[in-house]
């Protein structure tokens, strides 16, 4: 690229990492046992209307909004950008492409300060801000952590029907891809990409959409995974567990898919690997491989493939929905199609999955 060239390029802002998510719950006091009960976030700050919750090693005022309303639903994805400058980038960046946004210099929630809101191409409404309220960082309080201690929000979880797109727009943000799902024919079934030095701050995941996947908070160790699983048991709210606890295949990450009172999906994860360097190679996983989703080959249940909360735009009103006409990973890959392997080059040979070789 010419000097020219990247001067002509549109400014993007320094985006730091994913922060936190503002959704919508259809009952609030249900949605905090759930969150502040069960899981154990901590309360940064609450009244009848909301709930604002961080993690132990948070130091910014909050990860996770939840606003009592009529219809579940994801409001904002937001953002942490590196300066109060680049809030304006953000801003500029969005207006340029022709998408509506919204600026409030005392912020969209408790808080935060100056702050842009936009309803991006793909239909997600994200935030952008720098200005936080800090509050006290619960590293070293362990006499307050629990057995499934939460300790950082690790990544979003976004479901557009054109992954390759949703690379694209993520990639002109200064996202990098560290992980991907295809096949020999080219089509992408979903993508992870980061900011932060992990696998992740966003995903990709091909289907109907704009959805949101779910929003995945990291614990320091597996153990903690178990311990969060040993508790909803004892508690007898076992049907909280969607899927896991497992190994990931994409990321490495050790798992846990959990469903609040509202349906919204909920990751619990761990251990995934640093990805700082720029040149970190991608991984690119065959739609067909038995082990990307779950390294020990455990099927995913079809409601993971296939439900996601729907997201509302700056006004509030849900944003309809685009089908996906690419194929969809769950028709290509569940239920021991006999299309997928374990070992490379047992597809080739045309042996059949449980089949005896
Ligand atoms: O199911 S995958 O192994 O592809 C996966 C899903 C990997 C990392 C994630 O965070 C995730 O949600
Ligand atoms: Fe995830």
């Amino acid at each position: 690229m010419t000097n020219a060239d990247s001067t002509a390029q549109a400014q993007i802002p320094d985006i730091l990492r994913c922060a936190y998510m503002e959704i919508h719950v259809t009952d609030l006091a249900a949605a905090r046992d759930f969150y502040v009960g069960a899981l154990g976030l901590v309360v940064t700050k609450e009244s009848s209307e909301a709930l604002y919750l961080r993690t132990f090693e948070e130091f910014i005022h909050h990860n996770l909004v939840l606003k009592q309303a009529q219809h579940a639903a994801v409001a904002a994805l937001a953002y942490r950008v590196r300066s109060a400058a680049d809030v304006a980038l953000a801003e500029a960046y969005f207006k340029a492409q022709g998408c509506r946004t919204e600026r409030r210099s005392d912020g969209f929630v408790d808080g935060v300060g100056d702050a842009v809101r936009v309803e991006d191409p793909l239909g997600f409404t994200l935030e952008f801000f720098h200005e936080v309220e800090h509050v006290e960082r619960l590293t070293w309080r362990y006499d307050l952590h629990i057995p499934g201690a939460l300790v950082r929000l690790d990544h979003f979880n976004q479901i557009t029907p054109d992954v390759a797109r949703g690379i694209s727009f993520a990639e002109a943000l200064g996202f990098r891809v560290t992980e991907d799902i295809c096949d020999d024919q080219g089509v992408q079934y979903a993508a992870w990409m980061c900011r932060k030095s992990t696998v992740h701050d966003t995903a990709m995941t091909g289907g109907d959409g704009p959805r949101v996947h779910h929003i995945a908070f990291a614990t320091h160790e597996k153990h903690n995974i178990l311990a969060i699983c040993d508790k909803l048991g004892a508690l007898r709210q076992s049907d909280a567990i969607e899927r896991g606890p497992g190994r990931h295949g994409v990321s490495n990450a050790f798992y846990l898919y959990l469903r609040d009172p509202d349906g919204h999906r909920i990751e619990i994860y761990t251990q995934d690997y640093y990805t700082g360097d720029p040149d970190t190679p991608r991984v690119s996983w065959d739609v067909h491989d038995n082990q990307r989703r779950d390294w020990w080959g455990n099927a995913v249940v079809p409601s993971w493939y296939t439900e996601g909360s729907r997201v509302v735009d700056l006004d509030g009103n849900l944003v309809p929905l685009t089908q996906r006409e690419q194929p969809k990973e769950i028709d290509v890959t569940v239920g021991a199609d006999g299309f997928s392997y374990t070992r490379k080059g047992d597809r080739e040979k045309g042996y059949k999955l449980g089949s005896s070789l």
